[in-house]
């Protein structure tokens, strides 16, 4: 009987988890989500990184530009694959990765809250990706911490990562610097915009 895509994708983490490979070479953040319908929301947090210079890497033995941070993406759901929830979250820390942003929608957004528990130690930032799951992402029991953003804020998850990141890497935080210097600038120049042209009442 052939593999089937689930045996395959867990095979490959527990092989990536074997490899041994230097960590430079590995993505750093592993963006994860319950389901192919949180990528619109998710999507923000691959644009946060990609603005501050990551970039993704599909395989984790593609090599990584020696100055810039990789972060990878996979569907995981910790109702409907928990073996596989299991599986990443176990081999994160030796598959190289620093931390993970996960997200998940709904009552019982559970995949963030349990991904930081199964990963400890490595940082898990998690997402609600609506408002029904702030309650459970951000609902974590002493002892079992996770970081969180509030609901649909993605891009703040991918920033918060590479804030996390760049604590000791200056280049990075040259870029968080002056991404930020960049998102004050627009505020600027809307805000100027306008007051001089005045508000135009006939739109939305
Ligand atoms: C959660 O259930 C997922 O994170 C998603 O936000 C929600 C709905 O999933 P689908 O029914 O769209 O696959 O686990």
């Amino acid at each position: 009987m052939s593999e089937t895509p689930k045996q395959t994708l867990r095979e490959r983490l527990k092989t990536e988890a074997a490899a041994d490979v230097e960590p430079a070479m590995t993505p750093d953040v592993g963006i994860v989500m319950g389901s192919s319908s949180d990528l619109p929301v998710m999507r923000d947090a691959h644009r946060a990184l990609e603005e501050v210079g990551f970039f993704e890497q599909s395989r984790i033995e593609d090599p990584t530009a020696d100055d810039r941070h990789s972060y990878e993406t996979f569907i995981i759901s910790a109702h409907r694959t928990p073996e596989l929830m299991m599986t990443y979250g176990q081999t994160a820390a030796e598959r190289g990765l620093s931390l993970i942003i996960a997200g998940a929608g709904g009552k019982s957004a559970d995949l963030p809250t349990m991904l930081a528990s199964v990963a400890f130690p490595l940082p898990v930032i998690g997402v609600p990706v609506d408002e029904a799951a702030l309650g459970s992402v951000i609902g974590n029991p002493t002892g079992a911490p996770i970081l969180a953003v509030d609901a649909g804020k993605a891009y703040n998850a991918g920033l918060a990562a590479a804030q996390i990141l760049g604590a000791d890497d200056p280049e990075l935080q040259q870029r968080l610097t002056e991404a930020h210097a960049a998102q004050a600038a627009a505020v600027a120049a809307e805000s100027l915009q306008l007051h001089d042209e005045g508000v135009d009442l006939s739109k939305p």
